[in-house]
């Protein structure tokens, strides 16, 4: 890619280092305080940089890449998280969460779930100059889903360069059980409700996110063409959380409703 990450602070961390760290505490369930707390230089591009790095370890560890996933592409995410403006990060098959499985608690530091509009590509995606109608003409089908977010960072605090680097928080997602080609609904008007033990605690449209969820693929295939890289056919792209994230400690039974796109049920184990 052609991003261009900050220079090594003396003394201090760099690419490599706050990569190994960032898997270290992913194996290990360890949080930390963000980087940039020394290393206020770590930007987007350097986060980036960090991001693909550790993309490359977890394929050489045998893990596949199966598709991205968007941050912050609503203002809900934005909000709650202090980040203002959306990204994106990577998806192997080791994110893949059996329907049905609960939460994996066991591995993870202090998940939280969320409920996404989810792609699968029928065609190649390639930037720069994707609108958000192209981009859903290269879109093969629509999901619901439920991502799992784990940050290795305490209390989630981290600036945008943070979060790049630590490839959005990323840990699992699953799928709901309809797969709809795009042309059947107007994804703007999808609804998701968040019920949390029973209770509707949150709800948002399709809308929440960046007005429409193609839009956000079309930013994801623009954003990757800066870097170097195309959205491939097969693919799955996660268009990022349409409300705010919940807490599912264990003994949390959280169902996202979808209007078209059926149920997603996730259990805190
Ligand atoms: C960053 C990951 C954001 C989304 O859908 O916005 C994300 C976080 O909230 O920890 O996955
Ligand atoms: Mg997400």
């Amino acid at each position: 890619g052609s991003a261009t990450p900050a220079p090594a602070p003396a003394g201090g961390w760099d690419v490599e280092s706050v990569a190994a760290e960032l898997l270290r505490c992913e194996d290990q369930r360890l949080e930390r305080p963000p980087f940039t707390d020394e290393w206020p230089d770590l930007d987007l591009d350097t986060g980036y940089a960090i991001q693909d790095l550790n993309l490359r370890t977890r394929l050489d560890r045998g893990e596949k890449l199966i598709g991205v996933k968007l941050g912050l592409t609503s203002r809900a995410k934005q909000q709650r998280m202090g980040v203002h403006f959306p990204f994106v990060a990577w998806l192997t098959d080791a994110m893949v969460l059996p329907v049905g499985d609960p939460v994996p608690q066991s591995r993870l530091i202090h998940p939280r779930v969320e409920p996404e509009i989810v792609f699968l590509m029928g065609e190649r995606l390639e930037g720069p100059g994707v609108t958000c109608a192209r981009a859903m003409s290269a879109v093969a089908s629509v999901w619901g889903g439920a991502e799992v977010i784990d940050s290795r960072f305490q209390d989630f605090r981290f600036t945008a360069g943070d979060v790049a680097a630590d490839n959005a928080s990323s840990a699992a997602f699953v799928t709901g059980p309809v797969g709809l080609p795009p042309s059947d609904l107007d994804l703007s008007l999808e609804a998701a409700l968040v019920e949390v033990d029973g209770v509707v605690v949150d709800s948002a449209t399709g809308a929440a996110v960046q007005g429409h969820p193609g839009e956000a693929l079309a930013l994801a295939a623009n954003d990757l063409a800066r870097r170097g890289h195309a959205i491939e056919a097969g693919w799955i792209v996660l268009t990022g959380g349409m409300t705010d994230a919940v807490f599912v400690p264990p003994g949390t039974s959280v169902g996202f409703h979808f209007t078209h796109l059926g149920s997603v049920f996730l259990n805190g184990g």
